[in-house]
């Protein structure tokens, strides 16, 4: 249970937490403490057992990507350490408070989870035809937009463009929003496969500012907010494992667990095997070791 000294919680999540911070000391605008814990869910259930840094590694992928897309659209992040509690140093990031768009915009450039599950079905994801033969784990022609809504309990339901323009409530801001989208992920998906990852698949949320103005928030392009695979070993026609959570998965099957709540306790080999997973995802695609981003946010281990 992760709890921040005098802040109030405004919302909790299977693995972070959003915080109330005040006002903004520059502007004054209101801002948010958004904290990203050691937490891990497979198949939606979250283990009692940490993953040591995960947090870390998450809020720094969201701040490399912040930084690397802010030419493609603005973002809500102010500092990872102005403002910025030293409990939560690393793993947190002070974030302008947005008017947040009541949907989830997904982009897809492979077909798997629930779009392979849907275009099996249907032939098409989100409403979008797609050509006929497609394998599972298959490169689309084109990366598509695949709105879903939130869902404040269970699954998030896939929805058309024209169910989530209605749910926005403006149409001509809707196709903005799935443009910026599908440039980001195509922006981010380029990066990751010159470095051996492949980015599935990704999902954003957006907000609006006190101008109005379109504001990427959330966190953005993390292994928990997308699907990355190692290029390496990619073969169409079936599943393909996680970059980061594939031992957990392969562990967890093993062990005879039914997937049902509660999950299992993840033994310490398990463990530590996960913890270098996400740190060399961080590495092959920020490009820098992750002991720099320790270091810049003040964070990593002090000297005995
Ligand atoms: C939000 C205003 O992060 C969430 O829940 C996890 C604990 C969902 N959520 C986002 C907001 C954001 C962001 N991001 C923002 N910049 N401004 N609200 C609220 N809930």
């Amino acid at each position: 249970m992760t709890t921040l000294a005098d802040l109030p919680l405004i919302a909790s999540g299977k693995v972070r937490e959003m915080y109330e911070l005040g006002a903004e000391s520059a502007s004054g605008a209101p801002s948010l403490l958004m904290v990203a814990s050691d937490r891990i869910s497979t198949y939606d259930v979250v283990h009692p057992t940490p993953i040591p840094d995960k947090g870390k590694v998450l809020t720094g992928l969201s701040v490399f990507w912040f930084a690397k897309t802010s030419h493609i659209v603005a973002n809500h992040m102010i500092s990872a350490t102005e403002g910025v509690p030293e409990e939560s140093r690393g793993r947190a990031l002070a974030v302008r408070r947005l008017q947040m768009l009541p949907v989830e915009c997904v982009v897809r450039g492979y077909i798997t989870g629930s779009g392979w599950k849907d275009y099996q079905a249907t032939s098409r994801i989100s409403g979008i035809e797609l050509p006929e033969g497609l394998r599972e784990s298959e490169r689309l022609p084109q990366p598509i937009f695949t709105p879903s809504t939130k869902a404040l309990e269970g699954h998030d339901e896939t929805i058309d463009f024209d169910r989530a323009a209605e749910l926005v409530g403006d149409r001509a801001l809707m196709r903005r929003v799935a443009d910026v989208s599908i440039e980001l992920y195509s922006f981010a998906a380029e990066h990751a496969r010159r470095n051996g990852v492949i980015l599935a698949d990704t999902k954003f949320e957006f907000g609006l500012d006190e101008d109005g103005e379109l504001v990427v928030g959330d966190e953005v392009l993390t292994p928990d907010s997308s699907r990355y695979w190692p290029a390496d070993g990619f073969e169409v026609g079936r599943g393909q494992p996680s970059f980061d959570k594939q031992y957990v998965r392969d562990w967890a099957s093993a062990s005879g667990w039914d997937k049902k709540p509660p999950a299992p306790a993840i033994p310490d080999d398990v463990v530590a095997g996960t913890r270098a997973r996400y740190i060399e995802a961080y590495e092959r695609i920020v490009g820098e070791p992750f002991g720099e981003w320790l270091r810049r946010t003040g964070s990593g281990e002090t000297a005995a």
